[in-house]
């Protein structure tokens, strides 16, 4: 039985060292050979693979990551974020237009996502997190609060490590849409003082994904060999 014991904990240790969350993608929408220039960058990804897009007629441009306090982005010189604009007329399609985000997580779980977002003055106030798990229908998640004008609001973490359908999943999907203040049928501006207006902006930067590996085949297989050895001793102890 000590065998037994020493098997299983040698297998626990291992499966607890592939547990170490790692960046799976990232994207920092700095150009990737940098130019001096926070008007022009990429959406391709820093770190990793993955595909982002605008939902919903937005349009986007790059812009200064460090302007208005400045995201966590700690690239300076030619720090860019993804302006994003030409969001809903007022009073009309609630959570349609924003971006989006595909990540493969195969091999992955425990999956986390963050982001930094710049809210102008008439930008919408509130945020709405949306994942999708085959890439085409997206359920609402969690929803953030820009209560602030040409202010960036760093570090929005959402946690999906209670969603087993976004684990070791090649359609994980994620928006980030603009939504109609609570309870309400009207956009609230990010600015108390200010009116909102389609011309508004969200600006992106530092998107995130993180997630855990998910214990490889090998540990499985360590682990089996672990118990077949044990059980080999048992029963030629039994035999001797
Ligand atoms: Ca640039
Ligand atoms: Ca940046």
């Amino acid at each position: 039985m000590k065998h037994l014991a020493l098997a299983i904990s040698l297998a626990a240790a291992f499966a607890a060292g592939n547990a170490q969350a790692v960046v799976v993608t990232q994207w920092n929408f700095n150009s990737a050979t940098p130019d001096g220039n926070t008007g022009t960058g990429t959406i391709l990804p820093a770190i990793g693979t993955g595909t982002a897009s605008l939902v919903g007629g937005v349009t986007a441009t790059f812009a200064s990551g460090d302007a208005s306090g400045g995201s966590s982005d700690s690239a300076t010189g030619d720090d860019s974020g993804w302006n994003t604009t030409n969001y809903t007329p007022q009073g009309t399609g609630n959570k349609t237009r924003g971006a989006q985000f595909s990540v493969s997580t195969v091999g992955f779980q425990n999956v986390v996502v963050s982001y930094d977002l710049r809210h102008s003055n008439t930008s919408s106030r509130y945020e709405q997190f949306q994942y999708s798990t085959d890439g085409l229908n997206f359920v609402d998640f969690m929803s953030f609060d820009g209560n602030a004008g040409d202010a960036w609001f760093n570090g929005r973490s959402v946690d999906l490590s209670g969603v087993a359908g976004v684990n070791n999943n090649a359609n994980f999907a994620f928006r980030v849409v603009s939504a109609f203040a609570p309870s309400t049928t009207a956009y609230a501006a990010s600015n108390p003082t200010s009116t909102y207006g389609t011309s508004g902006t969200w600006r992106f930067d530092m998107v995130t994904v993180s997630a855990a590996p998910v214990p490889e085949a090998e540990t499985y297989a360590m682990m089996l060999a672990g118990l077949g050895l044990v059980g080999f001793m048992a029963a030629r102890r039994r035999k001797a």
